[in-house]
Formats: C-alpha cells, structure tokens, sequence
C-alpha cells in the first residue's frame, strides 16, 4: 500500500513551521526560517504553489502535534479560502504525528522528508543512486506502517477487522525488511563495481571534486571547465550522483573534476546516511573546490553546512578552494567581494562568463602545478608506454637523447608519481653524475 505523498507540479500547499527552543534545527527564528526558505525552493523545485506559510512561537512543543491543536485549527480555517491539497512540516513528522495533525486539519500532511525523496526519486539518474534511494524511502516507511494499517481498517468499517491487519501489518514489515535487505546486497555489488573503475581512474591523473550548496551552480562550472553537458538546473538536487569529467583542453597531468550531490542545511535524518553514500566519491580527490553562490544572502551559512558536512565525512583536511559564483547576479560587487576575505583561496567567477571559466582553469591548475616536483629520469629507448606516459601525465622541462635512451627532467605531483611506477627509472644523484659523463648511457 502506498502512502498519498506524491506532489503534482498543479498542487497548492501550505507550509507549517514552529520556534522552539529545543527543537532542533527550529531553536530561533533565523533557523526557523532558513530552513523554511530552503523548504520553499524544494516545493518551486516540485513546480507545487505555495499559498502561504505559518509559524508558531512556542516554548515546548506538543508531543502529538509539534505545533498546538488550537493553532492547527486556525490555520485549518484559514486555508479554506485556498484549495490546498498538501499541508507541508518543515520537520521529521512521526507517524503518529501526521495521524493526529491530520485528523484536526482534515487534509493531507506531509513531511520535509518525504518532499526531499520525492525529489530524490525524480532526480536519481544511476542505478546506485536509484537504489539507494528506495533504500532510504523503506526505512522512512517502515516505522509508519502500523499507522498506515489503523487508518486503513479503520476506513474499512473497524471492529473485527483488526486481527486481520495486525497480521497483515507484520507481513508487510517483514517484505519491507526483506526488501531493504535485497537492495543493500545490489548495492553492494554496484560499489565494488565502482571501486574497481577508480582504482583505474586513480592511477591515470588526479581529481578535484566540486562540493557545495544544493544550485550554487556546481553542474554549470563542471560543464563549462570540462565543455560537456551535466544536467544543470534551476532545482533543488538537480544533481544526486557524482559525475566524473576531464578538464576540457586537457592539462598536464590530466586533471579529474567530480560533480557531486548538493548539500541543505537541514537534510532529516532518514536521510542522512544515502546522502553521505552518494558524496563517498569524495574520497578520491585530492582537492575539494567548494562551490558558494555570492549572491545567497546566507552564504556564510552555506559554508558552514558545507563544512559540517565534510567534517561528519572526515574529508575536512584536504586542500580547499572557495569559488564564489554567480557575480553576475550580486547588485553591489565590492561589498559582496568583502564577504568572500575570510576564505582563504577564494575565487569570484561567473560560470556564464568565459574568459572568468578560463581564469578559474589556469587558478585551478596553478594550484596542482604548486604542488608538483621535480624528478631526473632516465628511460630506454625501447619503453614505449613509459615515454607516453611521461608525456601524458607529466611537465616536461628538458630532455636529451643518449645512446640507449632519453633522459628527462619533469615536474609532477609526488603521489601521481609514485602511482605511476616510474620510480624504477629516478636517476639519483651519482646516476646523473655518470649520465653527464656520459657513461654508459
Ligand atoms: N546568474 C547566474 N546563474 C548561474 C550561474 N551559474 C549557474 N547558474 C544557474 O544556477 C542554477 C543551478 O545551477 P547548477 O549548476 O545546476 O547548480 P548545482 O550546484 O549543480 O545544483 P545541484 O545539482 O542541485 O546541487 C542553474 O539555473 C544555472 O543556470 C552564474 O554564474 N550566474
Ligand atoms: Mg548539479
């Protein structure tokens, strides 16, 4: 049986916050509202209308409806002026919760849960994102079933009939368990499918991954640094699975960009751990290129989400650059600019404007070249693949032809180096001697 939660792009909602001060992520009215404002942007993402949103101040919240019943009345009444199909919580509802404040309001509730998996399902592109996904609705669903059931024998006319769906409620339980289980083996399956492909990826160059805010405009860059076509959208999650490009003209050695999922500040726990999941790509690169919209009033609070994130990952103490985007749409520059002083390594572009992409590529490049050093080799004439390999992936800043092979001075970075195998032909200091004596070369 399925749950009536699916939004339509013609549907008109209201959406209903509390302050309290031991509400998480509700404890004042800045949070309260940022985390309503984010709410809004999921519901224009869902193309749903928007009548209104409401807010009560309380000191404690009320165990079975979160806001007061009175309160839930009032606006009840309220939206009878509207047609509104959904009343949306900006919070976790649990299924009691959603019984309760539906049988006072007499309309269909939902939840920030289930709004951000509506919008997951829709965006989940890969297999691995698609299962991971239905993974996370089963386990929103599951603890929720037995309300599910109550209402349902209750609409079915009640007494005798609850023997029958207590059994019934079990066996549901237990094919959404078993379910959960299949797709946790799939995706097992499907990442050590993946491992595989970035053991490959890890040994031919090196990656940075762009992270940030959900629509800071991660996917616009990637394209336009890569000249390929990610989706790029003006919606919430546009992106959920970590896309994998080369910079477009290719730079020595070949640099690696991973698009990955957008962050929110207040994401439900539910679904806190599939999101980690799609972000694990993170891992493999060596530089995060952290993606801010300069014109977000809030953009100290994007990175501060930002931040939380890679510090829950443990992927906080790679080497950052802040990209600040989207200065076209700042009004006032100079004082936008003034926000952006406390980042270290920061960068003020527009994805829209080329010749900023093409500073931001050689910043970008600069950035590895930085951190590259330099090696004396020598190689036999007969090593094909290793001379292509120097020419690939690394600076060549002198050669000279020998007898019986070429020697060479590059700059790379050290671990590409060592991936690569070629510390077989590193020429020490007494090799090198020899070699301008020519002896034996
Ligand atoms: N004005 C302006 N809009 C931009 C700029 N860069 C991107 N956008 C727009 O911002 C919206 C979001 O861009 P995306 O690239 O999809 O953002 P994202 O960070 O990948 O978003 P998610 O995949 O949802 O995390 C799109 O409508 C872009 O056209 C920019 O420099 N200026
Ligand atoms: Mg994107």
């Amino acid at each position: 049986m399925e749950l009536k939660t699916d939004i339509a792009p013609e549907n008109n909602v209201a959406l209903i916050s509390v302050i309290s001060e031991k509400f998480e992520g509700h404890q004042n009215t800045e949070e309260t509202e940022r985390s309503l404002s984010e709410l809004e942007e999921l519901m224009r993402t869902l193309g749903a209308n928007s009548v209104g949103s409401f807010v009560q101040n309380r000191k404690k919240i009320d165990p079975a409806t979160i806001l007061g019943s009175g309160k839930l009345e009032e606006i009840a009444l309220d939206l009878k002026k509207h047609k509104v199909q959904f009343v949306v919580f900006d919070f976790e509802l649990t299924a009691s919760q959603m019984r309760n404040i539906s049988e006072i309001m007499k309309i269909d509730v939902l939840d920030r849960c289930q709004v951000i998996l509506q919008i997951f399902a829709k965006h989940a592109r890969t297999k691995e994102a698609k299962i991971q996904i239905e993974i996370s609705r089963l386990n929103y669903l599951l603890p929720r079933l037995s309300s599910l059931w109550t209402h349902f024998t209750r609409q079915k006319g009640g007494i005798g009939l609850k023997g029958e769906g207590e059994q019934q409620l079990e066996l549901d339980r237990r094919i959404i368990r078993r379910k959960i289980e299949t797709y946790r083996k799939q995706l097992k399956e499907v990442k050590i499918a993946r491992k595989e492909q970035r053991k490959r990826r890890v040994k031919t160059g090196i990656s940075a991954a762009l992270v940030g805010y959900t629509n800071a405009g991660k996917s616009s860059l990637m394209n336009r640094l890569c000249e390929q076509d990610v989706l790029e959208e003006n919606k919430l999650f546009a992106t959920l699975d970590s896309t994998f490009r080369s910079l477009t003209p290719e730079s020595k050695p070949p640099l690696l960009l991973i698009d990955t999922v957008g962050f929110l500040s207040n994401l439900p726990n539910t679904l806190i751990e599939g999101f980690k999941t799609t972000l694990e790509s993170i891992e493999e690169a060596e530089l995060l290129i952290v993606v801010v919209d300069l014109s977000d009033p809030n953009l100290h609070n994007q990175i501060e989400t930002t931040e939380q994130v890679l510090d829950e990952l443990d992927l906080n103490n790679k080497d950052k650059i802040f990209v600040f985007n989207k200065k076209d749409k700042v009004e006032n520059l100079l004082k936008a600019k003034i926000k952006t002083h406390k980042y270290k390594n920061a960068f003020i572009v527009s994805s829209f404007d080329k010749e900023d992409v093409k500073d931001l590529r050689e910043f970008i490049i600069e950035f590895f070249l930085n951190k590259q050093e330099q090696f004396d080799l020598f190689v036999p004439y007969e090593l094909g693949d290793i001379h292509s390999k120097i020419q690939k992936f690394t600076n060549i800043l002198s050669t000279n032809n020998y007898e019986k092979g070429i020697y060479y001075r590059v700059r790379t970075p050290e671990n590409l180096f060592q991936r690569l195998d070629m510390n077989h032909y590193l020429l020490s200091p007494k090799d090198k001697e020899n070699l301008l004596a020519n002896k034996n070369y």
